[in-house]
């Protein structure tokens, strides 16, 4: 498996200009050959007006972003590293689901083609090998104000090509070892916006039926429930015990000693295996 970046084949910009609009209407992609941060690009793009389904994919991001201020890195031409925007409509209580939604949405893609995936709470994206369970995919859906009112950015940074020895830390995959073949990343990345524009119109536009559906949808591929956990809250508090739910606002619940705790954000660890 190569190691150099220059060597690997670029995404196939014609394909997905010619298929990005099958998937949903007015879905446009934008491959740049090097940035900083998709979501950084994008937020810009949204604040200027982009209309929804607007993607940015980019060959190389150098100073990809991670949640609480943590980094996300990849080498050039070896993952996905892109952004989509949305401007969802659905009440604003309803917002918190959008990050678990992409989760499950690249979950069901990455199932749909042999890998054995599912998502952590609340959205990283895990390949299952034997015993380990190793972080093939991070999201980051941040919110944005427009002009044309609140949008979200949402970031999806997928492995793909790299090697073991291009992996950022021991905790991660790809899915070229996950498979001992190296994918077509422009397939995947079609494959990957399809399951998200299935799954986010079904939820957009289905009201409460299409909202439970996407919990049931979303608990059954999530490798966290049922699982003994350990909850690090904002603020400093910990919380351990075994993941039973999730509930209708997408927190996790978790059964301590003294009852039944939601946690809503906050980094969760598995504690021991399934
Ligand atoms: C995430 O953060 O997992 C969200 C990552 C989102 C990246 C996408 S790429 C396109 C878009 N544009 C951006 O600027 N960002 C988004 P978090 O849960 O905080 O995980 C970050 C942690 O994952 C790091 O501290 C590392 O430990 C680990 N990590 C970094 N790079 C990784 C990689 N390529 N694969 C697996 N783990 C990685």
């Amino acid at each position: 498996m190569t190691t150099d970046g220059v060597r690997r084949s670029p995404l196939d910009e014609d394909r997905l200009t010619r298929l990005g609009p099958a998937l949903v209407p007015g879905l446009r992609v934008e491959v740049l050959e090097e940035t900083a941060s998709t979501n950084a690009v994008l937020t810009e793009r949204a604040k200027a007006g982009a209309p929804e389904w607007t993607v940015v994919v980019t060959e190389h991001q150098t100073r990809g972003r991670g949640r609480l201020d943590r980094t996300w890195e990849t080498p050039a031409r070896s993952a996905l590293t892109f952004s989509v925007l949305l401007r969802p409509t659905v009440p604003a209580a309803r917002w918190p689901w959008l990050p678990l939604l992409t989760g499950y949405a690249v979950t069901k893609a990455l199932v749909a083609d042999g890998y054995a995936a599912g998502v952590k709470w609340p959205n990283d994206v895990l390949i299952r090998t034997g015993e380990q369970e190793r972080k093939v995919c991070g999201i980051l859906v941040e919110r944005v104000e427009t002009p044309d009112g609140p949008a979200a950015v949402v970031g999806i940074g997928l492995n793909v090509a790299m090697a073991t020895e291009e992996l950022p830390v021991e905790t991660a995959t790809s899915l070229a070892i996950a498979k001992g073949t190296q994918p077509d990343r422009t397939g995947v990345l079609l494959l990957l916006l399809g399951t998200l524009v299935e799954a986010y119109e079904t939820w957009q536009l289905g009201g409460d039926p299409a909202a439970e559906r996407l919990r049931a949808s979303y608990s059954e591929s999530c490798v966290t429930v049922g699982r003994r956990v350990r909850a690090d809250l904002p603020g400093g508090a910990v919380l351990e015990g075994e993941a039973v739910r999730v509930d209708e606002t997408g927190r996790l619940v978790v059964r301590t000693p003294d009852g039944e705790s939601a946690v809503g954000a906050g980094d969760v660890v598995h504690v021991r295996a399934r």
